[in-house]
């Protein structure tokens, strides 16, 4: 039987680094009583360290070495999370790693659930939700682009690009409320209704302009769905292969060979692409390949581009035309395979020729970046990414414009700073200022058990 001691701030342990065998293993804590836990099993007296430090020594299990191990020693608060913590650097042993560990819960520590480091360093204002949030983008960063994006969100960059539309906001409420509570301090100061107007516009510029490269940063963070769709046998899976460098999908001369969606993915110049290779849409009195024709049309409507390919050696028939109906209104390339065995026809609805037969596909990767609007500086300008963040900038700007609406027709100004005010709450909850913990949780939850 083991005496576990009384646990103040609950202190928390997890291992951060992968959970199987490696040449090291990092094992995290934090809390108030980080340092005295780890003091119970270490071969050296850490309480004679006042500065944060870097330690040499063994972790000992009463009298038994469990291991020799490295361990960063931080105090409150010149740490992650704004707390006394500990990082053990251990033998990528999972023996050792959890033994550890269990010496870690016998002295009182508790294992950490997913994000928690995170968000206590977050609840010590270590940095803002925005911040936060890029963390766990940096882990699941695909791409040198996203990781790169996620690096400068961390440092700070897109808060500094949101910050002064909060600022904005509140200085606008200031001034609204001075003159209406302090009327005859401010009488050489004029507010009008058309001031007013003029500065929610000037705010509602900046809100587009961030949402605007915002839409971008996630398309850059998250990558886009790619459907490709014609009818039967115009190339569409050698096309999947083709941009994928691989044989995945099933090629044959048979129309009808796709029937289910066959997905794949590429680096497109730092965009990741999900492609959808489709079933060829036509009438067809075959069960199996009438759900795989349904499917291809939901594809259309699921996917944030659409590839429509044609047969260069072919005029349009009712099939295509129909195609070309269903994806009107969806940011879509027209493209026409196969013209290595066709002469191009200045006559045909697009100019873009490819063959996938003979991976001769550049002109349409080219084509897919200039449809998204993505340009070299998108790559290094930090942005909102994430749809609660976008989501929230959404929220600021409707507010904004009621409350432009409502001065615009000039209602009592009380009335009109409720939605500038409305606005402000918006954009505290959007740095976490005026959080629900709640929401909080949920977001530190996603994180990884150990960041
Ligand atoms: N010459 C030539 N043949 C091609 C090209 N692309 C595909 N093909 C041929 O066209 C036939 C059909 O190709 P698939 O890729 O299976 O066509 P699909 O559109 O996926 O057809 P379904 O799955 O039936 O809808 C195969 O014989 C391919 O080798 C091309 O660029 N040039
Ligand atoms: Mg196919």
């Amino acid at each position: 039987m083991y005496n576990i001691p009384y646990m103040k701030a609950q202190t928390i342990y997890a291992l951060a680094s992968a959970p199987f065998k490696s040449a090291l293993a990092i094992i995290r804590i934090s809390g108030e009583d980080s340092i005295n836990i780890v003091n119970n099993i270490f071969s050296k007296d850490l309480s004679k360290y006042k500065e944060n430090k870097i330690i040499n020594g063994d972790i000992l299990d009463k009298n038994e070495v469990v291991d020799n191990v490295v361990l960063l020693l931080y105090h409150a608060p010149k740490s992650f999370t704004g707390e006394n913590s500990i990082e053990i650097i251990c033998h990528g042993s999972m023996l050792i790693v959890n033994q550890i560990m269990l010496l870690l819960n016998r002295n009182g520590a508790r294992q950490a659930e997913g994000g928690e480091f995170s968000k206590r360093a977050f609840l010590n204002k270590k940095f803002d939700l925005i911040q936060a949030e890029s963390i766990q983008d940096l882990i699941d960063a695909r791409t040198n682009e996203a990781k790169h994006l996620a690096m400068l969100s961390l440092k700070g960059e897109t808060s500094k690009q949101f910050l002064p539309i909060k600022k904005d906001i509140e200085d606008l409420i200031c001034e609204i409320e001075v003159h209406f509570d302090y009327p005859e301090e401010v009488e050489d100061i004029q507010l009008s209704y058309s001031d007013v107007i003029s500065k929610i516009n000037n705010v509602l510029l900046k809100v587009d302009e961030l949402l605007s490269i915002s839409k971008k940063g996630k398309i850059i963070k998250d990558g886009v769905n790619v459907a490709i769709v014609g009818k039967p046998n115009v190339g569409k899976s050698s096309l999947l292969n083709a941009l994928i460098n691989e044989e995945k999908a099933i090629v044959t001369p048979i129309a009808g060979t796709t029937r289910d969606i066959v997905e794949g993915e590429i680096n497109c110049n730092g965009i990741i692409l999900h492609l959808l290779d489709t079933a060829g849409i036509r009438q067809s009195d075959d069960l199996v390949e009438n759900i795989g024709v349904n499917k291809s049309k939901q594809s259309i409507d699921a996917s944030d581009i659409v590839i429509v390919v044609l047969d260069a050696n072919s005029q349009l028939d009712d099939y295509d035309k129909e195609i070309l109906k269903l994806s009107e209104n969806k940011k879509r390339i027209i493209v026409y395979n196969k013209s290595d065995i066709s002469n191009k026809n200045s006559n045909n609805i697009s100019n873009l020729y490819i063959s996938a037969l003979n991976k001769e596909i550049e002109p349409l990767k080219n084509e897919i970046l200039k449809i998204l609007n993505i340009n070299a500086n998108d790559f290094e300008t930090p942005s909102l990414t994430n749809a609660r963040q976008q989501g929230l900038l959404e929220q600021i700007k409707y507010y904004l414009n009621l409350a432009k609406e409502d001065a615009s027709n000039l209602k009592p100004m009380d009335l009109v700073s409720i939605n500038i005010t409305n606005a402000y709450e918006c954009s505290l909850n959007l740095v976490g200022e005026m959080c629900d913990l709640d929401i909080a949780g949920e977001i530190f939850k996603r994180f990884c058990v150990g960041k």
